[in-house]
């Protein structure tokens, strides 16, 4: 029996991409659900994972397979359906799970044979048995899985082309804020893998460099934290050679204890959203935890910058506070706090967020002309009407932002500051110079999106 999984090329961060700005190489990322996928899959079926985001695929000129699983982000949606038509038109059956099918239900059931949503730990095997047995049921749910029996993911089966690899260590988020699909999707429960399995399984990657792709690696809770200490002293005490990314909250910065670990177990570097620049605006997102009283930004990055690790700060252009000036602000506060690298996102209603169904009912989502519109939902177009800002004024803030934060003057400032500090300066400089050539692409991006969207935008103002 033949199986392949494939991910549809992605509008943000495929090879075209790197054609157009070859430091893109560093993001293009491998789909680890895929590869759990095919951890689950028992031996009788051949696996192949495409990944369309290394290049295009000839499916003609590929042997015929027995079954196709496809998985999608919102913004892959449209591409998923041309693949499903191209192997339905076959008479192979395409089977679509992740996240996009599990917010989207309804419309992904009228493309493919059959979907699976939530987690496919505890189902996967039955649409296996299902499929070869010819009897594919329409609808699979595997909830949220026990986490801690989860094989591990097949890294041998893409093993070249990327910079980094990837592993999960965490599932679930208890923080639930609007904008973000993760509590919907992986529940409030922090689910936790068991500390030798993630060595193994760190010990199974080829590529030097590991993206974790955990929403919080740390946790919010102090039993959350000791485990994260547990699992960074196994990670040294195995010797792992690995240099890793990740995602965290700010309380990283509150224990010298954990980052000190971190850093002995190969981090070199961590995201965080700070997502919006006043307490106002935390609130309006549900961002509670990066409210605490007293907290100095400023000091917290340099905290984490001292034990030599990167850290990238996320804000959000678009919120419902925020008004003509924020570009400008948002480039000057992430200057201050000192990030070596900002990601400024349009605030996005994906589906199944709070924010979906809070702009939905107040009629505020102008690209919904769906599918089609999905490619639009990367969170680098805006494709809701912003309180305080039209299309023209919330694109004119993004660029004013990421022009000023990636002035060369303040990059050859941020680079010079990690040469001093030793801190691996060229990542940072790499880092800085790809969203830099990106600003370029972007406006040629921007320019496309304005003609494509056309007057669906008004921006609402209060009354
Ligand atoms: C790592 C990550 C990335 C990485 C790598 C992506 C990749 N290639 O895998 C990078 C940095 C590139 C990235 C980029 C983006 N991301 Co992202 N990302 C994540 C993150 C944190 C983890 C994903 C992951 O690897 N999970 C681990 C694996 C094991 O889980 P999984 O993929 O969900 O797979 C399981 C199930 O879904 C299911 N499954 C999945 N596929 C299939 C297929 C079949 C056939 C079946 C049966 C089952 C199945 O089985 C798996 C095992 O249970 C998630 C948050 C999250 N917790 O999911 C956000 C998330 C997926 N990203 C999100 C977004 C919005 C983006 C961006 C659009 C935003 C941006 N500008 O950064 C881009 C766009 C990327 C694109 N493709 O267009 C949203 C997606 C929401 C949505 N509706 O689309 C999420 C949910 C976060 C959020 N804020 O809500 N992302
Ligand atoms: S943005 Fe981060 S903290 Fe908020 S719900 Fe999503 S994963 Fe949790």
């Amino acid at each position: 029996m033949r199986l392949y999984l494939i991910n549809p090329s992605s509008p943000l961060v495929s090879i075209t991409k790197v054609k157009e700005n070859r430091w893109n190489r560093y993001r293009v990322w491998k789909p680890l659900g895929l590869m759990v996928l095919a951890g689950l899959t028992p031996p009788e079926w051949e696996i192949s994972i495409l990944d369309e985001n290394l290049g295009a695929r000839d499916y003609s000129a590929m042997p015929r397979p027995d079954l196709v699983g496809i998985t999608a982000f919102t913004s892959q949606a449209n591409r998923a359906y041309e693949v499903a038509a191209h192997f339905r038109s076959l008479d192979v059956p395409v089977v679509m799970g992740g996240i996009h099918a599990t917010m989207c239900l309804e419309e992904v059931m009228e493309r493919v044979d059959s979907v699976v949503t939530g987690e496919a730990e505890s189902i996967w095997t039955e649409v296996l048995e299902d499929a070869r047995r010819r009897s594919l049921k329409r609808r699979y749910d595997g909830g949220l899985a026990e986490i801690d029996e989860v094989p591990l993911a097949r890294h041998d089966l893409l093993n070249t082309g990327y910079a980094f690899g990837a592993i999960q260590t965490t599932r679930g988020c208890p923080l639930n804020c609007t904008f973000c699909s993760v509590t919907a999707f992986n529940g409030g429960r922090y689910r936790l893998r068991p500390i030798p399995d993630i060595v193994r399984e760190f010990q199974l990657i080829r590529e030097k460099r590991v993206l974790v792709v955990d929403d919080n690696l740390i946790g919010a809770r102090p039993e959350h934290i000791a485990r994260a200490k547990d699992l960074f002293r196994a990670m040294a005490q195995a010797n792992l050679r690995k240099e890793w990314v990740a995602q965290a909250t700010i309380n990283f910065a509150d224990d010298e204890e954990l980052m000190s670990l971190a850093a002995k177990a190969g981090c070199r570097g961590v995201f965080i959203g700070f997502e919006s620049l006043s307490p106002e605006g935390l609130r309006e997102i549900g961002k509670k935890f990066n409210l605490l009283k007293g907290r100095d930004f400023r000091t917290s990055v340099q905290r984490i910058q001292r034990h030599k690790m990167l850290v990238v700060g996320s804000f959000i252009i678009g919120l419902d506070i925020d008004e003509p000036g924020i570009g400008k602000r948002i480039a000057d506060v992430a200057s201050r706090y000192g990030v070596d690298n900002l990601n400024t996102l349009f605030l996005t209603p994906l589906p199944g967020t709070r924010l979906w169904a809070q702009m939905k009912s107040e009629d505020r989502i102008a690209l919904n002309r769906f599918p089609e519109d999905w490619k639009y939902y990367t969170l680098t177009f805006p494709v809701a009407r912003y309180r305080h800002l039209s299309l023209a004024g919330v694109i004119q803030e993004m660029i004013t932002c990421n022009r000023g934060f990636y002035s060369m003057p303040r990059i050859l400032r941020r680079v010079w500051s990690n040469l001093w500090q030793r801190r691996k300066p060229l990542i940072s400089l790499v880092g800085n110079l790809s969203y830099r050539r990106n600003l370029q692409l972007n406006r040629k991006a921007y320019a496309d999106f304005k003609r494509f969207s056309g007057n669906r935008h008004n921006s609402v103002r209060e009354s």
